[in-house]
């Protein structure tokens, strides 16, 4: 069986559509592939699945593993491969059972799962777009009580629009059996297919366009005029809107306690300033009428108001403390603050309690010495991020954690401090954007100085032109 027969075979039971499709995602393609009734043609499907075996081939053969189709359409691969190499299925449910056992996978032995073994895994998927059905999948799996390992991830087509290489980011083993152009050239090449040439050319156009996209999205170093194409949040666009419009990548810590310190460094600085960070309960003469003053000095100076809230609670409780209490922060936050320590509810309650202009930040490293955030816990966070990119805008972190649609911001930034008298420890602002930062936060460096104008125009300046090097070099 070679890959020109299958094609042909796949395309005359018309598993591949020529026309105007609407993507999960949203986006209108010019084609669609579906190869969901395969089911009915068990011999093509079977033909399918001999193109899977030699990635299978390729795992340590001393190596047991079970495999499992993403559901739906990645299940009847898993069963047929199952069957075939007598390799141990596991279903993963959309929903979870609400009877019986109320599993959410099943397939596990329950030796294994009583005695929490860990259990390796190869993920069948039928057609790769953005890989969200992925990582759906994986946050199952997380769900269950199952210890699991993911050795592979195998997609039979890749529509290559960044789905593979954003699984690839996240740290997984990922192949596609075919690759959309490649599927455009063989059907191309084929003089007995009936095709619409036409149709073909204006869709290898769109997966290029995607392509470019992609590149964007992953490349090391960016401009931040094709940053903001890439946003998928209207604060994340806003944030990039004002950086431009007032040269500065400056979010300054205004950690006061008295209310008229805040308004006065507002309007000393406001016109430097991209964002200006609160601790709302470090104030002790909090009051309606300062969020009133708040709300002028913003369209006044077109800054971001961060709320550094540091949320961690379960969801019931984040949505009483966002909405409600003394400070109402949803009514005049445009950023706020999460530690997902608890999971990541908390996102789902921002969601349908947010504003649309609202935006979360995800602190997923922190400038303490002795803090207990380890590597896990950060790419737990950028998987997280991606699964909420419409909420979060990007990262508290130390550096560029992963790609160009999030914003990245570091505290504990200054020129000439190393440390402070409790266990903040700082670090040059200049290294920090060569890093991938893209906002530096400052506090007291610049709100103790002693000409407080002069070193934040320092800051701003040290900033923006470590940009401009970074992006022009
Ligand atoms: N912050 C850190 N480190 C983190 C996260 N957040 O310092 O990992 C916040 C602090 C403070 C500001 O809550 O408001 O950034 C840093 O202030 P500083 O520049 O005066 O040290």
């Amino acid at each position: 069986m070679d890959k020109k027969k299958i094609l042909t075979d796949l395309y005359n039971f018309g598993c591949f559509k020529f026309g105007e499709f609407k993507l999960k995602s949203g986006i209108k393609s010019p084609f669609y592939i579906n190869f969901r009734n395969l089911i009915n043609e068990p011999e093509y499907l079977r033909n399918v699945c001999k193109f899977i075996y030699p990635e299978l081939d390729n795992i340590n053969p001393n190596l047991e593993y079970y495999i499992a189709g993403l559901p739906y359409a990645g299940i009847p691969y898993a069963n047929a491969i199952s069957l075939e190499k007598n390799i141990p299925q596991l279903l993963i449910r959309k929903e979870q059972k609400k009877y019986g056992l109320g599993n959410i996978v099943d397939g596990v032995r329950d030796d294994d799962l009583r005695n929490n073994i860990m259990i390796n895994i190869v993920l069948i998927e039928d057609i790769m777009v953005t890989g969200s059905s992925i990582l759906d999948g994986i946050n199952k799996l997380k769900q269950s009580e199952i210890n699991f390992n993911i050795i592979k991830i195998i997609s039979i087509v890749d529509r290559e629009q960044g789905g593979l290489e954003k699984i690839k980011t996240l740290g997984y083993n990922v192949e596609s059996i075919f690759k959309i152009s490649e599927i455009f050239d063989i059907l191309e090449s084929n003089d007995q297919l009936v095709l619409n040439r036409e149709k073909i050319n204006l869709s290898r156009k769109f997966v290029l366009e995607r392509q470019h996209q992609l590149n964007l999205l992953n490349r090391e170093i960016i401009k931040l005029e094709d940053r903001k194409e890439l946003g998928n949040n209207s604060i994340f666009k806003r944030i990039i809107d004002i950086m431009f419009e007032k040269k500065s990548n400056l979010c300054v810590a205004l950690d006061f306690n008295k209310v008229k310190d805040i308004i006065e460094m507002i309007e000393k600085l406001g016109k430097h300033v991209v964002v200006f960070k609160l601790h709302i309960d470090l104030i002790d003469d909090f009051s309606e009428e300062f969020i009133k003053k708040l709300i002028t000095l913003k369209t006044q100076y077109n800054f971001v108001i961060f709320e550094d809230r540091k949320f961690s609670d379960i969801g019931n409780i984040f949505k009483q403390q966002f909405t409600g209490g003394i400070y109402k922060i949803k009514n005049w936050a445009d950023l706020i603050t999460v530690h997902l320590i608890s999971g990541s509810n908390m996102l789902e309650v921002f969601k349908n309690s947010r504003n649309s202009n609202q935006g979360v930040l995800l602190v997923s490293q922190m400038s303490s010495e002795d803090n207990l955030i380890d590597k896990n816990y950060t790419q737990k966070n950028v998987e997280i991020a991606e699964k909420y990119k419409e909420l979060v805008c990007g990262f508290i972190s130390k550096e560029k954690l992963y790609n160009n649609s999030f914003l990245y911001f570091r505290p504990g930034i200054s020129i000439e401090s190393k440390t402070d008298t409790y266990n903040q420890v700082y670090h040059n602002p200049h290294q920090a954007i060569q890093q991938g930062i893209d906002i530096i936060v400052v506090g007291r460096s610049i709100t103790r100085s002693s000409n407080i104008e002069e070193e934040t125009i320092r800051y701003k300046s040290i900033g923006w032109n470590s940009y401009l090097m970074k992006v022009n070099m």
